[in-house]
């Protein structure tokens, strides 16, 4: 397939309620667009950055730069195989990962499409549905957490994960277990506490969580090997995993049970099917994780969340847990049971509503070869 042209847009989707994680609160998701077009065809995909660099490294400010002077020029007039064949042709530009990742997506979508095959199975994915779980931010009192909590349960996800800050922890998974019992639960710092805050952890060990995401520094393997060894409960790394090698390192010294994998975060599909399969190999369960996706990045992580090393329910909620009007048709949504359908239509298997897209984009270039 011959990228002929892309198209860029900043997009900004106002949240329904607002999410507060350790690094800030957000009322709104702010992410790039990329749609590229080939004879006949368009695919999309998501750069799901924010405005500021709390998460990672990158806004969308740099991922419109490394796109515009550094990535599309590499890509646009070229004819490309399969979308395998991008991460060799960015692999010299250092990180941007999210940028790359959006980039790829958007040919895993048009190379599924060609095919006639749905995006899932392109990936090697073998689940029909996957297990929904659902990420409830920091909020002003424990009431108004075990409100949202009773809403989401109410609502049939099967796993709800808690954020997690010095001053918001253990006594905050003492109150949801002490007011839901054996829910399946588990938790995320998002880096904000250090290894000498190892007792808040050593405390939460008695509370049977699946596991604690992300505790230590967002680049760090070695201190949370040594809080590994000090628990019972599976420490699972999000932030200090971005390539599959991070994920072998991390496999080898002991620094976690469990990967959290974000395609964005390792660079793209091909990368996050890699650290899937490197996973596997090595008996380490992985979830899908995600940064709060208008439905083109979430139907990519549902196809990806479909392999069969995803042992773990996901961050991949319905349209409804973010959006009043989300950017597909259909909406994402929840089954009676919990489970969300992998499409089965070739693609992303949902249609991007163009007039909901134009509505809500602030910024939007097209660029040709
Ligand atoms: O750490 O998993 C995270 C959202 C934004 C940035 C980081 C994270 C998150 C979430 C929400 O936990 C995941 C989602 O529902 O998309
Ligand atoms: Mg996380």
């Amino acid at each position: 397939m011959k990228i002929a042209w892309a198209e860029v847009r900043q997009v900004e989707l106002p949240l329904v309620f607002p999410f507060e994680t350790s690094f800030g609160r957000q009322d709104t998701h702010s992410c790039l667009l990329i749609r590229l077009g080939t004879d006949g065809l368009e695919g999309w995909g998501e750069v799901p950055v924010e405005t500021a660099p709390l998460y990672n490294e990158e806004t969308t400010g740099t991922a419109w730069h490394i796109l515009e002077r550094f990535i599309l020029p590499l890509l646009l007039g070229r004819e490309i195989a399969h979308p395998q064949d991008f991460p060799p042709l960015v692999r010299h530009l250092r990180r941007h990962h999210m940028a790359k990742a959006g980039v790829e997506a958007a040919l895993w979508d048009l190379y599924s499409q060609q095919r006639e095959i749905p995006l899932a199975k392109a990936l090697g994915g073998t689940r029909q549905a996957i297990e929904a779980g659902v990420s409830l931010g920091i909020e002003p009192s424990v009431d108004a957490l075990l409100a949202r909590v009773t809403d989401f349960l109410r609502r049939g996800y099967l796993r709800i994960k808690i954020k997690i800050k010095p001053g918001w922890d253990v006594q905050v998974v003492r109150e949801v277990r002490r007011a839901f019992g054996a829910i399946r639960l588990q938790v995320d710092a998002n880096s904000a506490f250090t290894l000498e805050q190892a007792d808040v952890f050593r405390a939460m060990d008695e509370y049977d969580l699946l596991l604690i995401e992300q505790p230590l520094g967002e680049d760090d393997i070695v201190d949370h090997a040594a809080l590994q060894a000090q628990l019972r409960t599976p420490i699972c790394l999000d932030e200090s995993i971005v390539s599959p090698d991070d994920a072998r390192k991390a496999i080898q010294l002991g620094s976690c049970r469990v990967i959290n994998i974000k395609a964005a975060r390792l660079s793209g599909l091909s990368a996050a099917v890699a650290t899937h399969d490197l996973c596997q190999q090595r008996g380490i369960p992985v979830w899908c994780g995600g940064l709060l996706e208008t439905g083109v990045g979430r139907a990519a992580n549902l196809a990806l969340a479909s392999l069969p090393n995803f042992r773990l329910p996901g961050d991949v909620s319905a349209s409804d847990r973010y959006y009043h009007e989300d950017l597909i048709d259909p909406p994402v949504t929840l089954n009676r049971d919990g489970t969300i359908t992998v499409p089965a239509s070739p693609g992303l298997g949902f249609r991007v509503a163009l007039d909901r897209v134009e509505k809500h984009t602030v910024r939007k270039a097209t660029f040709k070869s």
